[in-house]
């Protein structure tokens, strides 16, 4: 079997105008995911899905601004604003987002003291979301990324695509970046384009 995949990475209020940690023009992807999903076999939709005194935010370190980092253990965490805590309005997938295609919903980030930019692997990069075993047992050969945002969680989610053996492609058109620092979102497609991820617009899609 080579069944194909599309992960639609983080659509949320919280990352659309309006939220919490809002990414420019997030919301404007939503109708070409739309009209793509249902060309795909499996389609997985996942949710940064955060306990309300989780690691990544600023407000759980005292004397700590959103943007400025701390370590954590061995890992280096960006702090954000709180965003996507689990079972608020922030985290919903956006209303908009048609979910007849999807086949599974994925929580992630969702212990208080670990993140998750990919939708496979958490920030360890040891702790596994269960994913690829489930798209390897679907027969899932071809893996394609879009959502929210390029330079961070689609980035992470296309790069473990790759590691974890699937053909790895980015919908262009279907992603937008927070791009903070300045250069970031180049930095992402660069490390993809390395890692091996090809990148395609919705138009060529077949
Ligand atoms: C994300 C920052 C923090 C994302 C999630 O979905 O790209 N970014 N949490
Ligand atoms: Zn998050």
């Amino acid at each position: 079997m080579s069944n194909r995949a599309l992960i639609i990475v983080d659509v949320q209020n919280d990352f659309c105008p309006g939220g919490a940690l809002a990414v420019e023009q997030g919301d404007r992807i939503i109708p070409v995911i739309n009209q793509v999903a249902p060309r795909f076999d499996v389609v997985v939709a996942t949710r940064d899905w955060h306990p309300a005194d989780h690691v990544s935010f600023a407000s759980s370190h005292e004397g700590k601004e959103e943007g400025e980092t701390v370590q954590v253990g061995d890992l280096e965490q960006v702090l954000w604003p709180d965003h996507c805590v689990q079972d608020t309005a922030g985290a919903r997938l956006h209303a908009s987002l048609d979910l007849r295609p999807v086949n599974l919903i994925l929580h992630k980030g969702t212990r208080r003291e670990l993140d998750s930019y990919s939708g496979f692997l958490e920030t360890d990069h040891r702790t596994s979301t269960g994913l690829a075993g489930y798209l390897r047992e679907l027969g899932v050969s071809q893996v394609t990324v879009c959502g929210l945002a390029t330079d961070y969680c689609v980035l992470f989610t296309a790069l473990d695509s790759v590691d974890a053996g699937f053909s790895t492609r980015l919908l262009t058109d279907a992603t937008r970046a927070i791009d903070v620092p300045e250069g970031n979102l180049e930095k992402a497609k660069t490390r993809m384009k390395e890692a091996g991820v090809t990148f395609l617009e919705s138009a060529g899609l077949s």
